[in-house]
């Protein structure tokens, strides 16, 4: 049997010879072009690409996010935010820390107003506040400051339009999953997950998460898969550290070699959905805390029934 030497067929090729068709219509040329379609189909590069997309704030807009959500399933966001907005959600983060804290050792609510006032907004408020307790944050819903000032910096920069784009429908904001966080350089990583594993998958979402501390190399990151997702992987297996957990096994075996750690500078930003999987990454060299927030977004209609949404 002889090997099948002719040459790939190019997509210039292709396009070529339907510009030539284009001069002189004929049918045995549109037939051929058929065939040759489906032949640069099949010879189609099928290799993943895992780098991570990264883009200027100033370069920042609907199509971008678009591209890089539907290729590599985030994008990286250099300088969202600038100094000043930075230093203000740091001390946002600080203020409705120490007043979370000192409600929950039994201070009255007027001392702790308005940085953390409990709302009875929260769905399945038991477990979601058990998870942001163990990790060193405060729900922005209870930070009725918090909250209004973490809504007047992305207003000025201009993200609620950007997601109305993206979207095609203004965008409501989570108020169980919008989290400001002070998370410790303490040695273990955070469980793998994709948030969809618990929001459910027919649903529309774009999380923005914000560095406030530079981070990735001395206080703790993000590790992520930088491909696109279309499925929720398997939870709860062998070696995962909780029940929305993807386990290790299952990323090493369908991933090898294939997460990252990108380093973040305070400003820098994260978008990506309910598809992407990651973790905080954490290694035991690390000796700096970090501040950070999650803000989960939605499209109104495809929203997930286990979250309250908050007009914005
Ligand atoms: O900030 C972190 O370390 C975790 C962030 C996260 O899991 C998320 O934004 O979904």
């Amino acid at each position: 049997m002889s090997a099948d030497l002719s040459p790939p067929v190019r997509p210039e090729d292709l396009i070529a010879l339907q510009a030539a068709n284009r001069r002189a219509a004929d049918g045995r040329t549109e037939q051929q072009l058929v065939q040759l379609r489906a032949a640069v189909f099949a010879e189609r590069d099928r290799t993943r690409s895992f780098g991570l997309p990264v883009t200027g704030r100033a370069e920042l807009d609907v199509a971008r996010l678009r591209g890089a959500i539907s290729t590599h399933g985030a994008l990286k966001v250099r300088g969202l935010l600038e100094g000043r907005q930075i230093e203000q959600l740091r001390t946002v983060i600080d203020s409705a820390l120490e007043a979370q804290s000192a409600a929950l050792a039994g201070a009255p609510a007027e001392r702790t107003f308005p940085w953390f006032d409990l709302t009875n907004l929260v769905k399945g408020a038991e477990e979601a506040r058990r998870l942001v307790y163990q990790t060193g944050s405060v729900l922005a819903v209870d930070s009725p400051r918090g909250m209004y000032q973490l809504l007047e910096i992305l207003y000025e920069r201009g993200i609620d339009q950007l997601i109305t784009e993206y979207f095609g429908e203004r965008p409501a904001l989570s108020a169980e999953k919008t989290t400001l966080r002070r998370v410790d350089a303490s040695p273990d990583p955070g469980g793998w997950h994709q948030d969809g594993s618990f929001l459910g998958s027919s649903i529309r979402s774009l999380n923005v998460w914000i560095a406030l501390t530079d981070c990735g190399v001395d206080a703790p990151g993000l590790e992520l898969l930088p491909t696109r997702l279309r499925h929720i992987l398997p939870t709860g297996t062998e070696g995962a550290p909780m029940s929305f957990c993807v386990s290790p096994l299952i990323i090493e075996r369908e991933f090898p070699g294939a997460t990252i750690r990108p380093e973040f500078a305070a400003g820098d930003a994260l978008l990506f959905d309910h598809y992407l999987l990651h973790r905080t990454w954490r290694a035991p060299a690390m000796t700096r805390s970090r501040y950070a927030i999650e803000s989960w977004f939605f499209a109104p209609s495809a929203y997930p029934d286990s979250q309250t949404g908050l007009y914005i």
